[in-house]
């Protein structure tokens, strides 16, 4: 355990007010979510098709009967709860010391933790709507139905995340960027920031405190202030609010 590493993050979490956290799926495995990039994740099990095609628009367009098998079996895991890692940050920010969780994740745990202001760069599996007319429907459709979900109008019921080849919310974009250009403190954690646009966000960050608690090495590592290669649930379960 990287106890120095730990002490510092804690001296420097005390001391601040204005801290950001910029995550992804790494920061829901605890919870017993795979993320894509570890050995156990979803890019080392056998599938017809890797995720990042099953996850695509085109694919989506093509097949959406094997896109909801996948989403199904994969993506969807019932009974997770938030781990130390969400239920800490979620504190941070009910003391005032947090000012917005971003994540790349589309589970929805920040907010079953207590977050408030959470920006999910792609989205969240527990909404859906129609892909030809728009119309919101409940989650239990896309979930836990069966078949390719349809909607009265004859279009296919879609999640609301961001597939590969679609564009990201402009507006949750601007907004992950005015936090984290604002932020004392950046924490990024469980992300291997291999995928943009959202792992570009850490260029605007403009302070000295720039946090990477991540499992393994990621191409910013050197760009860090303070680089902690531990579980981020254990390393946040050490954090006093
Ligand atoms: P990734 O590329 O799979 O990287 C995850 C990173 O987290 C890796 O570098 C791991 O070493 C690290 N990691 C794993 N467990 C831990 C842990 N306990 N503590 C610290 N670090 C850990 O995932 P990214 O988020 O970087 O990639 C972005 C994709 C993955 C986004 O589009 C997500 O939507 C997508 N994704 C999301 C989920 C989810 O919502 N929970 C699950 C799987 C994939």
């Amino acid at each position: 355990m990287d106890i120095a590493g730990i002490r510092k993050l804690n001296d420097w979490v005390q001391a601040s007010d204005n801290i950001v956290f910029f995550g992804g799926a790494g920061v829901s495995t605890e919870s017993g979510i795979p993320d894509f990039r570890s050995v156990d994740g979803l890019y080392h099990q056998q599938w017809k098709y890797p995720p990042e095609e099953i996850l695509s628009h085109s694919f989506f367009e093509r097949d959406p009967a094997e896109y909801y098998r996948f989403h199904r079996e994969k993506l969807v895991i019932d009974g997770v709860e938030p781990n130390r890692a969400h239920r800490k940050l979620a504190e941070l920010e009910e003391k005032g010391k947090l000012r917005a969780v971003i994540t790349q994740n589309i589970d929805g745990l920040h907010q079953a933790a207590g977050s408030k202001k959470v920006l999910e760069l792609h989205g969240s599996i527990l909404r859906a709507y129609c892909s030809r007319c728009r119309r919101p429907y409940s989650q239990e459709v896309i979930n836990h139905g069966e078949g390719v979900p349809r909607c009265s109008c004859g279009g296919v019921i879609r999640p609301d995340i961001v597939l590969y080849e679609e564009p990201l919310d402009q507006d949750i974009m601007e907004e992950a960027v005015r936090y984290i250009r604002n932020a004392e403190i950046l924490i990024i954690g469980g992300t291997s920031l291999n995928v943009y646009p959202a792992a570009g966000l850490i260029r605007y960050y403009r302070g000295q405190k720039l946090v990477l608690v991540n499992l393994s090495e990621t191409p910013y590592d050197s760009y860090a202030d303070l680089v902690i290669h531990e579980k981020i649930g254990e390393v946040f379960s050490r954090i006093a609010v």
